[in-house]
């Protein structure tokens, strides 16, 4: 630990599109009570945690509705009647309105939050999974050099350019492996959500499924009930899993993965940095 008391550790935490947001509808907010909750344990994680603190956000019914309405994602690779670039500027409309609350929400609080824009910073080529990390090296270097000054960064989902299809969309959970992999000593990365973890099961539409509370990143499940019925062009908890998993093989050093409900027990246990019994009821990729 240096003597300011703050440690070189570096924890990443994701705020879910569903828990900001209602997915329901679009362009809607999560309750004043909620965002407030949300906010607050930020606030707390920063003054309690000795650890150096980066914030993404997924962007729920901001962007994901008018995203999958104009094929943004596949942008000039599939063949549509839709103005992809009209669908690019309503998506980053959107995004941005629920970035600036984000921002707003938490510098009222006194978080030290400064806006990094994976729009701004980012260019891939052919989609995201043709794109190697030299996309992203920008993005990476200005979030570690903000957080080199104090900062909190606070990045998010996002629609952006690409160099053989136009446009993309670049999901928080793909901020969060490239953060994950360039961030210096980077020790935990939490994904905020509105369920406890991973489940054998859907927990919204199954009574008798079953929390995964640890995942061996080898080790593969199938979950053929997915969370679906609202529109999430990024994958909801497959790409979570698939993420997660890439980042604990990827990072250089050894990095937890946490997936949590906003609110519990066991999400404050993640976000202290403490170790993590096998009794939490999360999941943990290890
Ligand atoms: O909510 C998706 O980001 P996510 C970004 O983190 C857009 O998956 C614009 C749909």
């Amino acid at each position: 630990m240096t003597t300011s008391g703050i440690t070189d550790s570096v924890l990443i935490i994701k705020l879910g599109g569903a828990i900001l947001t209602d997915k329901r509808s679009t362009c809607t907010l999560a309750s004043p009570s909620n965002l407030d909750s949300i906010f607050h344990q930020m606030l707390s994680t920063y003054q309690q945690s000795s650890q150096k603190l980066i914030l993404i956000h997924g962007v729920g019914s901001f962007g994901h509705p008018q995203a999958k309405e104009y094929s943004v994602k596949e942008g000039t690779s599939k063949n549509q009647s839709k103005d992809v670039r009209a669908g690019l500027c309503l998506t980053r409309a959107a995004v941005l309105q629920l970035h600036a609350r984000v921002i707003k929400d938490l510098t009222d609080l006194g978080l030290p939050v400064v806006s990094v824009s994976p729009f701004d910073h980012v260019m891939t080529h052919g989609g995201i999974d043709a794109s190697s990390s030299t996309s992203y090296e920008h993005l990476c270097r200005r979030t570690q050099a903000l957080l080199d000054q104090g900062y909190v960064p606070v990045l998010h989902g996002d629609a952006i350019l690409d160099d053989k299809q136009s446009c993309t969309i670049l999901s928080g959970d793909v901020v969060m492996r490239e953060l994950a992999r360039s961030i210096l000593r980077t020790s935990r990365c939490i994904f905020l959500t509105d369920v406890d973890g991973v489940f054998d099961k859907d927990p919204k539409s199954h009574k008798d499924a079953q929390l995964i509370q640890e995942v061996a990143i080898t080790h593969e499940i199938s979950q053929s009930d997915a969370i679906n019925g609202v529109a999430d062009v990024t994958g909801s908890m497959h790409g979570k899993m698939k993420w997660a998993r890439q980042i604990v093989h990827d990072a250089p050093g050894k990095v937890d993965v946490v997936i949590c409900r906003q609110g519990t027990e066991a999400s404050r246990l993640a976000m202290s940095g403490a170790a993590i019994p096998t009794s939490a009821q999360l999941t943990i990729f290890r």
